[in-house]
């Protein structure tokens, strides 16, 4: 076992210096070393996308072990949107710490968890009257809300889409698209799990808003049959999937038809919920009103956190007891969440996320114009991306989406890939990002493209 030696306590932060700064090859000696200690300790199964160990973190800029400063582009997965280790976040979570760290709510209750709640009700869209529930992780909260669905309905189907990403649990993998990696040799899968055609407008020939949802809706009523659907569920911007705005209108008119035959409907804003595409949530943008919104990631600024919030009639229809868990809504992650949102408010992060889709817009159309192995730049806010292709054909790139995050990495940016066809670039800067690292950031993802 090593013992580390004595060290001065790291600190992160915004007053972390944000500039990019190599001063070895990345990875770097000491990650390389630690890596080989993950081989030998952690499962497999567990990949690392750049195998780079984080010492610091703050604003948009993660420090390693080996003291290289990179650009973080990733935000861990579109969470820490106000930044790591943001002061207003460390100074609740300290305070929590020390007055108590655990109860469970369910055996004694606290006020962090109601004042989160009443949050959660308040800000996400509609102007009903709301319950909420929290859980630990996004895949948990997706689980809870097919079974506050169900037990509401009476039925069983539950209806998820092409592309779609949901989780890594069994009932999560089922609605999850995508075999290669989250699904392939995990099964079998939970029953009456149903999938329907996306709006991709990249990648279906222009399909207007409508007329995709009259085709998925078509699938719906032949393959399930209303009467016996509980819930549709979609990320109203797909996330893992590949970063896809659907067609404008196809949101709301599955949402009209959920409506029209007591379907519950469900939108996953695990992704892009709390700021991230230029709304507070992504609903927002057409006007979305979900029976059921599912909420993680961005939360509680990097504690593990998640909700389902809705309509009172249909959250409450589950009996005291069938919803719960040792560590839900935590006093500590709950503590968190509370200085995060007041944050995203106090420091205009909307609008923020408005301002960095202009930045990144600007300059992914302009790679564009003389790179035409850039088919689509799309997404909304700080959730932006672009898709590779071959030019000739319009097949999708994945090795060049590979050769371009590869090259980014070497040279300090963490960019994060996606997309079913693997050949999606996305954008996730902490909305705490300076205008300076992520226009630098985008030197170097031109950089990367010139190079590959
Ligand atoms: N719903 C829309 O994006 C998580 C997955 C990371 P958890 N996305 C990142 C990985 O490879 O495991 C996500 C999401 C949407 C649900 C989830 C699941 O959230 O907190 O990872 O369980």
């Amino acid at each position: 076992m090593t013992i580390a030696p004595t060290a001065p306590p790291v600190t992160g932060g915004p007053s972390l210096p944000q500039r990019r700064e190599l001063v070895t090859e990345i990875p770097g000696p000491r990650s390389r070393e630690l890596h080989a200690r993950k081989t030998a300790a952690v499962a497999d199964g567990v990949g690392v996308t750049l195998p780079v160990y984080v010492e610091a973190a703050g604003g948009g800029i993660l420090r390693d072990i080996d003291g290289n400063s990179l650009i973080d582009f990733g935000s861990g997965i579109a969470v820490t949107g106000v930044g790591n280790s943001a002061p207003a976040v460390v100074e609740a979570v300290s305070a929590q710490v020390a007055a108590f760290t655990h109860t469970c709510f369910t055996i004694t209750g606290y006020e962090g968890y109601v004042a989160v709640a009443e949050k959660l009700n308040e800000l996400t869209p509609g102007d009903f009257d709301k319950r909420t529930a929290l859980f630990n992780s996004g895949a948990e909260a997706v689980e809870n809300a097919v079974k506050i669905a169900r037990h509401h309905t009476g039925r069983q189907a539950v209806v998820a889409f092409d592309h779609a990403y949901h989780g890594r649990t069994n009932l999560t993998m089922a609605l999850t698209a995508k075999a290669m990696p989250y699904k392939s040799g995990f099964g079998p899968f939970a029953p009456e799990v149903y999938r329907a055609p996306l709006s991709y407008p990249f990648r279906d020939g222009g399909l207007s808003g409508e007329a995709a949802a009259a085709r998925a809706i078509s699938v719906i009523e032949k393959q399930i049959g209303a009467a016996n659907l509980a819930a549709i569920i979609i990320e109203p911007i797909q996330g893992e999937g590949g970063f896809i705005v659907p067609a404008e209108g196809f949101l709301p008119a599955l949402q009209r038809w959920a409506r029209a035959n007591d379907v519950v409907f469900i939108a996953d804003e695990v992704q892009t919920g709390f700021a991230r595409t230029g709304a507070f949530f992504a609903s927002e943008h057409e006007g979305i009103e979900p029976d059921l919104i599912v909420t993680a990631k961005g939360i509680a600024g990097g504690l593990p956190l998640s909700a389902v919030t809705g309509r009172a009639d249909i959250m409450n229809s589950a009996h005291a007891g069938g919803l719960g868990g040792t560590y839900t809504g935590n006093p500590i992650a709950c503590a968190a969440a509370l200085a995060t949102i007041e944050s995203y408010r106090s420091e205009n992060l909307v609008e923020r996320a408005r301002e960095l889709e202009t930045l990144f817009r600007g300059r992914l159309n302009a790679l564009r114009v003389n790179d035409r192995r850039i088919g689509d730049v799309r997404g909304r806010g700080a959730m932006m991306a672009i898709e590779l292709v071959d030019p000739a054909t319009g097949e999708p790139d994945a090795a060049l989406t590979g050769r371009v995050a590869a090259a980014a990495h070497a040279a300090g940016l963490v960019l994060l890939t996606c997309g079913t066809y693997g050949n999606v670039i996305r954008f996730l800067p902490p909305l705490a990002i300076s205008d300076e690292l992520a226009l630098e950031g985008l030197d170097v993802l031109r950089d990367a493209l010139a190079a590959s």
